[in-house]
């Protein structure tokens, strides 16, 4: 058995089964490249899924992490420590809201804007209680919680874990006169949306829909609430995806890349009225506003500015779609995406399919993985140079003319 056999065998025999990964095992990253175990390189076009858009090991962040580190690293939020104020005050700025409720993972930031939608509709709108609504798109990805799932369409998410949260409306995506008439509901409190959605296939709506959506929501006086998780910071070529379309979220999800992929940071933004809403005792957690986080955090987002990271996957988004879409390939049914966050829709041939092209990309050194069989996700870490793309799109374009 070769290195990477044993480990995969190691993981197949100890860990629980909720993954099928693709046969790499990986040891080491580098900017926009990871080594396996017997030390080939790949690109990494996944990223980690969007968390490590500064690239893999960023000296910066990695930088802040070990200082805080050998400093202090946890003191629970019973104590004030001195990192997370200056943090607060940075983030605040930084997407410009007045107040930040800090966690760890995309699901808890998710759950947490969950929350605060419902606390806010008894708190301010005056909806009656146990009665608050919240509105969410078919095909969502918001998470893996019980309350999460129980948003989610997707049967593999939700089947088998039920009973479900109530208190959910389930609506196609991108579709207007759908939101319209669910906003009818004078309870519903809020409308949780991705401004693209990943887990979907990277399914871009309509030019205008997230502004037409903030201002229905607006008229009706219902929260506008982004889950940026995946799209925000800097990845589809604005900081973030909402910018496309000037659209200020009433909240704002924040996960991910929020730490570079260096530790678990995530984040919700609002404004003093729908913030203030929370008070203490009334939600929390162990790690949330750590130092550690803090301190990771802040250089995390200092990198995506001083290295014009939204710039960039702008113009490199660009050239990726351009490039992939000269491929004379019948195996490519369709390229879209924003920025860096781009997918291929994958028609089989002679019973090859979106997983077989991964496994050849790998082969030739990129990874990527496929979502919904049959679409490949592209999402390179956002420092990747102009250069190291378009040899990457060499690599995509020999492993599909290969079937
Ligand atoms: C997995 C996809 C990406 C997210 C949005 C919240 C979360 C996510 C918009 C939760 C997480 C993940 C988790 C990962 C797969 C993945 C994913 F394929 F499902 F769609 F990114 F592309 N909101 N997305 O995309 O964040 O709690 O995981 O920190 O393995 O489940 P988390």
């Amino acid at each position: 058995m070769t290195k990477s056999e044993q480990i995969m065998e190691l993981e197949h025999h100890y860990g629980a089964h909720n993954y099928h990964p693709l046969p790499v095992v990986l040891a080491k990253g580098e900017g926009a490249f990871v080594w396996d175990v017997e030390g080939k390189r790949y690109f990494d076009f996944l990223s980690a899924y969007s968390a490590v858009n500064q690239g893999h090991c960023h000296p910066k962040i990695v930088n802040a992490l070990i200082e805080q580190a050998k400093t202090m690293t946890l003191t629970s939020r019973a104590f004030f420590n001195d990192c997370l104020g200056p943090y607060e005050k940075f983030v605040t700025e930084y997407f410009g809201f007045d107040k930040v409720l800090p966690m760890n993972t995309g699901a808890e930031a998710d759950e947490t804007a969950l929350k605060l939608i419902r606390k806010w509709a008894y708190m301010k709108k005056g909806v009656a209680e146990n009665q608050a609504k919240i509105i969410v798109c078919n095909d969502n990805f918001h998470g893996r919680t019980i309350s999460i799932i129980s948003m989610s369409t997707d049967p593999d998410a939700y089947t088998g874990f039920g009973p479900y949260t109530p208190g959910f409306i389930k609506i196609p995506y991108n579709d207007i006169p759908a939101l319209e008439k669910a906003l009818e509901d004078p309870t519903v409190a809020g409308f949780l949306v991705e401004p693209i959605q990943g887990e979907a296939g990277v399914y871009v709506p309509d030019a205008g829909y997230l502004k037409k959506a903030f201002d229905l929501c607006k008229a009706k006086n219902v929260l506008f609430v982004a889950d940026e998780v995946q799209t925000g910071i800097a990845r589809t070529g604005k900081l973030l995806a909402c910018d496309h379309e000037g659209v200020h979220p009433d909240i704002l999800i924040l996960g991910k890349a929020l730490s570079g992929g260096v530790i678990p940071v995530s984040a919700v933004l609002a404004n003093d009225e729908i913030m203030l809403c929370i008070k203490p005792g009334e939600h929390g957690s162990t790690f949330g506003g750590n130092p550690l986080a803090a301190k990771v955090a802040m250089a995390a987002l200092q990198v995506v500015t001083d290295e014009k990271l939204a710039e960039k996957a702008e113009y490199l988004g660009n050239i990726f779609r351009e490039e992939i879409r000269k491929i004379d390939s019948e195996m490519i049914e369709l390229v879209r995406g924003k920025g860096l966050l781009n997918a291929i829709i994958i028609k089989p041939k002679n019973g090859k399919e979106a997983w077989d092209v991964c496994l050849k990309m790998a082969e030739n050194g990129l990874l990527a993985k496929p979502t919904h069989g049959h679409i490949i996700r592209f999402a390179p870490p956002l420092i990747i140079t102009e250069a190291q793309l378009r040899e990457a799109v060499e690599i995509i374009k020999k492993s599909i003319l290969a079937f």
